[in-house]
């Protein structure tokens, strides 16, 4: 039987490419220059796509190819699609839910333990030979002990990370679009009034136009001086350029980002505060969860090319589509 045409454009787990060859004709490219050479050839044949990591879906690219049915992004946040022409076009988008909640909420946990007691910068203090030579870190002005956390974003992993703070007994509210009922946290509607009964703001929101510079100067000025700010979500809910003003000025404390607007790059003002923890985004990044994610990817294309059901369709590419 013929192969069906899918492509793969951007960073995927080897193992996921290497089933996808098995199942499908698959064209791989890593860079668009590689994605311009596969379309000049066969742009007509290709009716699914396995997105890798961020690589940009924009309506030009969708459009290439006029039998395209399906993208199964590598990633639970599928920004960078055009999700209004796959709407439009009838083309069913899915991501990868519940295989990466755990490890990206453990990373949000080390993230904000590294930020508060400053555990990357105490092990700068040993390597650089201080500890020897100059004695032991400073005692970390912040703890955990006397800290509310607010989550911006009480989906799976909000609520992975939520529960993990319950182990820990520190008190937790959220910010969400609704109220989830059957959860024993306090509810804010509005992100500023949260930040005004919080000192610290785990960030786990989606990149979306509504949530573009949510987290901006009103609600970093709102969690105080003794402000903590952990971002796992996207780099684009924050105003970076406020962020940067409030960590230079110590209007809040510290920062804990591992997303950024621009990735790979991030600002060179950032770089240079000594109160803010800066990870490459390695929210989900193991091999174990990567895996996971790869299979998830080629199991919604196989479920579709197989069934004509997707497995994780996004909500605003629904299956079945809404009347
Ligand atoms: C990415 C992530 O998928 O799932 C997400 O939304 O941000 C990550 O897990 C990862 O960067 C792979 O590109």
């Amino acid at each position: 039987m013929t192969k069906i045409d899918i492509l793969a454009p951007g960073a995927l787990p080897e193992a996921s490419v290497e089933t996808l060859r098995e199942r499908f004709a698959c064209h791989r490219a890593v860079g668009s220059d590689k994605v311009d050479a596969i379309l000049a050839e066969a742009a007509g044949r290709i009716r699914g796509m396995a997105r890798g990591g961020h690589f940009n879906v924009d309506r030009t690219l969708i459009d290439r190819m006029p039998k395209l049915e399906i993208i199964a992004n590598f990633g639970v946040g599928y920004d960078g699609i055009d999700l209004k022409r796959c709407a439009e076009r009838g083309i069913v988008v899915t991501n990868t839910p519940d295989v990466l909640t755990e490890e990206v909420a453990d990373t949000a946990l080390g993230l904000l333990l590294m930020t508060v007691r400053e555990l990357s910068a105490a092990e700068r203090h040993l390597r650089a030979g201080k500890w020897a030579r100059e004695g032991n870190y400073r005692l970390t002005p912040s703890t955990l002990r006397d800290r509310t956390v607010g989550i911006a974003g009480l989906g799976r992993i909000g609520l992975a990370i939520a529960r993990r703070l319950d182990a820990m007994k520190v008190p937790v509210a959220y910010h969400a679009r609704h109220e989830r009922t059957g959860v024993p946290y306090r509810y804010f509607a509005d992100l500023h009034a949260m930040a005004e009964a919080v000192d610290t703001l785990v960030i786990v929101l989606p990149g979306t136009p509504a949530t573009k510079g949510a987290v901006d100067a009103r609600v970093l000025k709102a969690l105080g001086p003794n402000g903590i700010v952990i971002n796992i979500g996207r780099g684009s809910v924050v105003d970076d350029a406020a962020l940067i003003e409030a960590l230079a000025t110590r209007t809040i404390r510290a920062a804990g980002l591992d997303v950024f607007t621009d990735e790979p790059h991030v600002p060179e003002a950032l770089l240079a505060l000594d109160n803010v923890v800066l990870l490459p985004h390695v929210g989900s990044a193991s091999v174990h969860t990567r895996d996971a994610m790869g299979q998830l990817v080629v199991d919604n294309l196989s479920s579709w090319f197989e069934t004509g059901k997707p497995l994780t369709p996004v909500p605003e590419t629904p299956w079945p589509p809404r009347r």
